[in-house]
C-alpha cells in the first residue's frame, strides 16, 4: 500500500465513518476480555508481564526493522512511569478500513483477531504474537498514545483503558514515516507493581541489537536526576554477540565461526521459509553456552534447532578427528558433553511458521528446523575445519581433554558423596539447627567468619542453621568440576544441603531434591561488590548442580537493611532510598504547625500528611519539565483553573545564548505553533524555516556541528507526565491548600512553625507551596544520624537478628529459576563488564524476585 493511497482511500472511506459507532462498541467488548483476563494475553499480572508489554510494542518496531523498513528505534522510560517506542517503519496504516469503518491504527489497537489485512502486518518473519500485541497492551494501560507518521502527515489518536478517547487527527506534517508509541501500564491490572526495570529493558534492547545487526537503538531512562542515552548498535550482530559471551576469556581461535543459510520448504501444503544464522568460538573455560532463538525471541529450554545444531557438532568433530588420524586407540569416545567445553555460540533462526511448547516460546518445537540446521551446521563446519585444520585440530584436542576430565569428575563426585553420607559426617564449620524437619529448618550461608560468627550468636538455634563461608568461592566458571569439588567451602555447602549434585542417580553421587536438609537455603552477604560476586558464584553452582533447589522455591537472599537512622533515643532500620526519603518527611512534619497566612488558615495534622505526601510525588515529577529548561513552579502556574489540567508540551527555543520556552497546551496548540513557525511535526530538533531540518537518526549533519548564528533552534518535548501531575494538583486542592500561585510571591504564603510552644519553637516564611516540601526535608534531618552499613559485620548478633534473620520481620527475596540462569551468564554477558553494586543488582535487574514477608 502506497502513502498516496492511504490519502486517497481517507477521502474515499468518509462514508465508512459512519459504521464507526457499532465497530467501536464490538471492539470495546474485545479489549475488556483482556483485561478481565490479563494472564490470558499478556501472562499475568506481575513484574515479568509489565516488561512483556514493553516487548510486544517493540517488537512491531523490530518486524518492520525484519522486514526492510525501519533502521533506528527509540525507548524512553519517563519520569512518571510511562514509557515510548518510537521507529521509523512504515507507520501503522491510518486509511479507514473499508468492513468496519474504523482508520487502520484503531483498528490494529483496539480490535482482537482483527486478521485480515493488518492482522499480520504482511511480515515474513514475526517475533511478536502478532494482531495481539499492541492492542493487549492498549488495554491494560491507563492511558496510551500513538502518533503516526505516514503519507506526509502526522496523526494522533488516544487510548483510555483500551478505549479511544480522542479519535485520529492530523496534527502535523511529517518528513519521514514511523510509528511512535508511549503508554503508562494500568495500576489497577499490573497490583504488584507498575514500575519498569531499567535493567531488564537494558538486556532486552541490547539483545535485539545483537541479533538485528544494522538496527540502532537508543534507551534513555529518564528518572534518574541525571540520565544519559545508551545506544546498541551492532554493524555484525551475531558475531560481535559471540565475541561479547568470551569477553574476558581466552578464545582458541581468533575469528568466530560464521554459519549462514536460506531454506525454502514446503510444509504439509505450504511453502516456509527458514533462514539460519549460527556462530560459534571456543574459549578456555570448562562450560558452555549456547543461545538459541527464534524471531529474535530466547528460547531458553532450546528446542529442535539446538538439537540439531548439537547432534551435527558431535557429528563433525568425530569425523574430521578420524579422517586425520587424531584419535589415539587408548582415547575415550568424544561425546557431546565433551565437544561443547568451552563453547560459545548463538543460534538464531528466522522462521515464516515456527512452533512452540508453550505461549511463553521458552522450547522450539517444529520438527523440520533439527535437519535443516543440522545439514546446515554439519557442511559449515567440515567445510570450514578443511580451510582451518589448525583449528579443527585444537578443538579436538580440547574434546579429548574433556573426555578425559569428565572420568576424573566422575571419580571426584563419588568421593564428595561419600564424604557426605558417612553419616555424622557434616562439616565442623557448621553449627546445625536442632529442629530435624527440613520444612521447617533454614540454612543461613554467611559471607566470612565474623559476620557468620554473630548470625552463630544471634540465630533461633532450634531451626537457623549457620554455615559461614570463608575467602573466595571457587569460580565455577573457571574450572572443571573435579576442580570445584576439591574447594573446601563448595564441599562444605554440599554436605550441609545434603541432597548431593548432578545428574545421575544417588549411586553416583546425583541430586536428589528429598534429601534437602534445609527447606529454606538463605543466602547472606555483604551489600558490597565483593558480596555481589560471592552470591552470584553461589547462585551459579547451585544452578548448575542443585537446580532442583532453585525449582522447588528453597533458595533464598537475605536482605540486610541499608541504613540504621538515629534520632535521641531512637533508632530504626531503613531497607532503601525510598524507604529513607519516607522517613525524613515524616520526621519532618511531626510536631510542625502548618498555617496558611492569608487567612491565619491552620490546617490539621492529617491535612499536613496528604499535603506532604502529594507534594512529594510532584517534587519527583517535576523532572518532566526541568530537564527542558522550565521551572516546576511556572509550569504548574499554567494549570487551568477549573480543571487542573496541564499543558502536555513545551517548545524550547534556542537562539544563540539565548534560551526560552514556551508551554503548548495539548496537540492542536502544538499544531499551531508548529505552523506559526513553519516546522514539520515529527521532528525532535528542526532550524527554524530552515531547508534542512534534521531527522533523528538518519543522515544527520555531524553532531556539533555550526549552525548558523543567527538560525533559531526548536525542539519540542511531550511533557508525559502532565496527566500524573494534574491528578495531584487535583488532590492537592481538595485538602484547602492554595495552590494558584507555586511561583514565589513578594509576601509570605504559609508559615511552618516546628515545635509550637516550646522554647525551640521556630517559625519559617514560605513564599510558595513547593517550598512547604523542602522545609519539611529540613526539618526531617534535624539532630538525625544517619549510619549507612557496608557490612553485616557492622551488626552485633542482635541487631543482625532483628534486621535480616527474624522471620517476623525481615523480607527475604525469593530466587526464580530465571534469575538464576542469569546469574549464570548471559545476565552479567548482558549487563556489560561491570559488577553493579549489589543493591542495584538485586533491585534492578538480576533478581527479579518475590518480595516475601516470611
Ligand atoms: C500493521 C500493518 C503494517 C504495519 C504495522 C501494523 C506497524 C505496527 C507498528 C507498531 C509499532 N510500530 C509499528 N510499525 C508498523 C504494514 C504497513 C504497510 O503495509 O505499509
Amino acid at each position: 500500500m502506497s502513502e498516496a493511497s492511504d490519502a486517497e482511500n481517507n477521502a474515499k472511506n468518509q462514508a465508512g465513518a459512519d459504521a464507526y459507532g457499532a465497530d467501536k462498541l464490538s471492539s470495546l467488548k474485545g479489549l475488556e476480555a483482556v483485561r478481565k483476563k490479563p494472564g490470558m494475553y499478556i501472562g499475568g499480572t506481575d513484574e515479568r508481564a509489565l516488561h512483556h508489554c514493553v516487548s510486544e510494542v517493540l517488537d512491531n518496531s523490530v518486524d518492520e526493522h525484519l522486514a526492510g523498513f525501519c533502521n533506528h528505534i527509540k525507548v524512553n522510560i519517563h519520569v512518571d512511569g510511562s514509557i515510548s517506542i518510537r521507529d521509523d517503519g512504515r507507520g501503522i496504516p491510518v486509511d479507514i478500513n473499508k468492513d468496519s469503518g474504523l482508520p487502520g491504527v484503531e483498528l490494529v489497537l483496539t480490535t482482537l483477531h482483527s486478521g485480515g489485512k493488518y492482522g499480520q502486518g504482511g511480515y515474513k518473519f514475526s517475533g511478536g504474537t502478532h494482531g495481539v500485541g499492541a492492542k493487549c497492551v492498549n488495554a491494560v494501560s491507563e492511558w496510551f498514545e500513538v502518533e503516526v507518521s505516514r503519507g506526509g502527515l502526522v496523526h494522533h489518536m488516544k487510548f483510555e483503558r483500551g478505549k479511544t478517547v480522542q479519535k485520529l487527527e492530523v496534527i502535523g506534517k511529517a518528513r519521514a514515516t514511523g510509528t511512535y508509541i508511549t503508554f503508562k501500564p494500568d495500576a489497577e491490572i499490573f497490583k504488584d507493581t507498575t514500575v519498569f526495570q531499567f535493567g531488564r529493558i537494558s538486556q532486552r534492547l541490547r539483545e535485539l541489537a545483537f541479533l538485528n545487526s544494522g538496527l540502532e537503538i537508543v534507551f534513555t531512562d529518564e528518572r534518574p536526576a541525571e540520565s544519559k542515552p545508551e545506544t546498541y548498535f551492532y554493524k555484525d550482530g551475531v558475531e560481535e554477540f559471540v565475541k561479547q559471551i568470551n569477553q574476558g576469556k581466552t578464545p582458541l581461535h581468533p575469528k568466530p565461526i560464521r554459519i549462514v543459510k536460506e531454506n525454502r520448504l514446503q510444509l504439509d501444503d505450504k511453502p516456509a521459509e527458514i533462514h539460519l544464522e549460527l556462530v560459534l568460538q571456543y574459549n578456555d573455560t570448562y562450560n558452555d553456552q549456547v543461545l538459541c532463538y527464534t524471531n529474535t525471541i530466547h528460547n531458553p529450554d532450546g528446542g529442535t534447532h539446538l538439537s540439531g545444531f548439537r547432534s551435527a557438532l558431535t557429528r563433525a568433530i568425530n569425523q574430521f578427528a578420524k579422517a586425520n588420524n587424531l584419535l589415539k586407540e587408548k582415547d575415550p569416545q568424544i561425546t557431546g558433553d565433551d565437544v561443547r567445553e568451552g563453547l560459545a555460540a548463538v543460534i538464531s533462526i528466522k522462521h515464516s511458521d515456527p512452533k512452540f511448547e508453550s505461549q511463553t516460546k521458552v522450547k522450539l518445537l517444529s520438527p523440520e528446523v533439527e535437519s535443516v540446521v543440522g545439514s546446515a551446521a554439519y557442511e559449515g563446519l567440515m567445510q570450514y575445519f578443511e580451510t582451518n585444520p589448525p583449528v579443527g585440530k585444537r578443538i579436538v584436542d580440547k574434546s579429548l581433554n574433556a573426555a578425559r576430565a569428565r572420568e576424573a569428575a566422575r571419580k571426584a563426585r563419588e568421593t564428595v558423596r561419600k564424604g557426605a553420607l558417612s553419616g555424622g559426617g557434616l562439616p565442623g564449620k557448621l553449627a546445625d539447627c536442632s529442629e530435624r524437619d527440613p520444612a521447617l529448618t533454614e540454612l543461613y550461608i554467611v559471607e566470612g567468619d565474623s559476620a557468620g560468627g554473630s548470625a552463630k550468636q544471634g540465630r533461633d538455634r532450634r531451626f537457623q542453621a549457620i554455615l559461614p563461608l570463608r575467602g573466595k568461592l571457587i569460580n565455577t566458571e573457571k574450572a572443571r568440576l573435579d576442580k570445584v569439588l576439591a574447594n573446601e567451602e563448595i564441599r562444605t555447602l554440599i554436605t550441609a544441603c545434603g541432597t548431593g549434585i548432578g545428574e545421575g542417580d544417588e549411586s553416583v553421587g546425583g541430586f536428589n531434591a528429598a534429601k534437602a536438609r534445609y527447606h529454606k537455603i538463605i543466602i547472606m552477604t555483604d551489600a558490597d561488590v565483593d558480596g555481589s560476586h560471592i552470591r552470584t558464584l553461589l547462585l551459579t553452582f547451585i544452578y548448575r548442580q542443585m537446580k532442583g533447589l532453585i525449582e522447588r522455591g528453597y533458595v533464598y537472599i537475605a536482605q540486610p537493611p541499608l541504613y540504621k537512622i538515629k534520632r535521641k533515643k531512637r533508632e530504626q532500620y531503613v531497607d532503601n532510598d525510598d524507604q529513607l526519603n519516607r522517613i525524613l518527611l515524616e520526621l519532618g512534619s511531626e510536631d510542625v504547625v502548618l498555617a496558611r497566612v492569608k487567612d491565619n488558615h491552620v490546617f490539621p495534622p492529617a491535612a499536613i500528611d496528604k499535603i506532604v505526601e502529594q507534594l512529594a510525588a510532584l517534587d519527583q515529577l517535576g523532572a518532566g519539565v526541568t530537564r527542558y529548561g522550565a521551572e516546576l513552579a511556572e509550569y504548574l502556574d499554567t494549570q487551568d483553573a477549573a480543571t487542573h489540567a496541564l499543558p502536555r508540551y513545551v517548545a524550547r527555543i534556542r537562539e544563540g545564548n539565548k534560551e526560552s520556552h514556551e508551554f503548548l497546551k495539548d496537540e492542536a496548540a502544538r499544531a499551531k505553533f508548529l505552523q506559526a513557525h513553519g516546522l514539520n511535526a515529527d521532528l525532535t530538533e528542526q532550524v527554524e524555516n530552515g531547508t534542512t531540518p534534521p531527522i533523528p537518526g538518519a543522515s544527520n549533519p555531524p553532531m556539533g556541528e555550526k549552525k548558523p548564528a543567527t538560525s533559531k533552534r526548536v525542539t519540542i518535548h511531550e511533557i508525559f507526565e502532565s496527566t500524573e501531575m494534574a491528578k495531584l494538583l487535583k488532590a492537592l486542592a481538595a485538602t484547602g491548600l492554595d495552590i494558584a500561585k507555586f511561583s514565589a510571591t513578594e509576601e509570605p504564603q504559609f508559615t511552618i512553625t516546628e515545635n509550637p510552644g516550646q522554647k525551640s519553637e521556630a517559625k519559617t516564611d514560605l513564599r510558595s507551596p513547593l517550598d512547604i516540601i523542602a522545609q519539611i526535608r529540613t526539618n526531617g534531618r534535624k539532630g538525625l544520624s544517619i549510619q549507612r552499613y557496608k557490612g553485616l559485620g557492622e551488626m552485633n548478633p542482635k541487631q543482625l537478628f532483628e534486621t535480616t534473620m527474624d522471620p517476623e520481620k525481615r523480607r527475604l527475596l525469593k530466587v526464580n529459576i530465571e534469575d538464576a540462569a542469569k546469574a549464570d551468564g548471559l545476565f552479567t554477558l548482558l549487563m556489560g563488564d561491570e559488577v553493579p553494586p549489589r543493591r542495584q543488582f538485586i533491585e534492578d535487574n538480576a533478581l527479579n524476585v518475590q518480595f516475601l514477608d516470611v
